[in-house]
């Protein structure tokens, strides 16, 4: 049936709700065998790329120009970093230092979300490390005490690291507990079930396969509905000072 130009994606002046019926695909440079959906870009005003990339069997990625967080959706990748061979499954992830060198490549077909950005140096912080983990060995912590709201952080928490990625998984009928307005933006992609997301002004319904970036100071809220848990993966900056680093 013909949709009639009818979308719930929207772009708006403090966030985007893109929906798959909307994706296009593109290549990138150094890539093998792999289309890009590029979610969040400079372009849009994000500080930081979100992309979902999907392999075909042998497809690999170029290296990246920034830190770089890797997160399977489906199928598997191989990594070659720090000296050592992973295969990351789904819910598998791995986070790249700025400058480390590494090779990605999906021997069947795959979908991988793809987060980079630029690394923000602090003075006196070690250099951060290879983190490579997978999802459901990260302990669940429940979102001020709201145990029907389980939170779980991917990335190492310290000054070392200038952004988080974490998963939030919502029972049906939970919610976060206050709309939030916050310096930090985000990059969020819906993973399981839905639900209504305010954004700004705005009141979305939302599922599975949705992406969303928020703006800085974006007001936002989410309620989980149907009969299964919600969740999404969730980016933010974090641990920056606005002004920058001026030690
Ligand atoms: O970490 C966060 O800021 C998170 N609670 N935001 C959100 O889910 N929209
Ligand atoms: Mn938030």
């Amino acid at each position: 049936m013909h949709h009639l130009g009818s979308t719930r994606s929207s772009l708006k002046a403090d966030h985007l709700l893109q929906t798959p019926d909307t994706f296009v695909r593109s290549p990138l440079p150094g890539a093998e065998g792999v289309e890009f959906i590029i979610q969040a870009a400079p372009q849009l005003g994000a500080r930081f790329t979100q992309m979902t990339a999907e392999f075909v069997a042998g497809g690999s990625l170029g290296p990246a120009p920034a830190q770089r967080f890797l997160y399977v959706l489906d199928g598997k990748i191989e990594l070659k970093a720090g000296g050592k061979r992973h295969v990351l499954k789904p819910g598998g992830y791995a986070y790249l230092p700025q400058g480390a060198p590494h090779t990605v490549r999906a021997p069947g077909i795959a979908r991988v979300a793809v987060i980079e950005k630029p690394y923000e140096p602090l003075h006196g912080a070690a250099v951060p490390e290879i983190v490579v983990g997978e999802e459901g060995d990260v302990t669940p912590v429940a979102l001020q005490g709201d145990r029907a709201l389980r939170v779980r952080s991917l990335m190492p928490d310290g000054p070392s690291y200038d952004f988080a990625v974490n998963t939030m998984t919502y029972d049906p009928g939970a919610s976060l507990s206050m709309v939030e307005v916050h310096a930090m933006e985000h990059g969020l992609l819906m993973l399981e079930g839905g639900g209504i997301y305010r954004l700004g002004d705005s009141w979305y319904p939302v599922h599975a396969g949705d992406f969303i970036w928020m703006r800085a100071y974006c007001p936002q809220w989410f309620g989980a509905l149907g009969k299964k848990p919600a969740k999404y993966l969730i980016y933010k900056d974090w641990r920056r000072h606005p002004l920058g680093d001026r030690a």
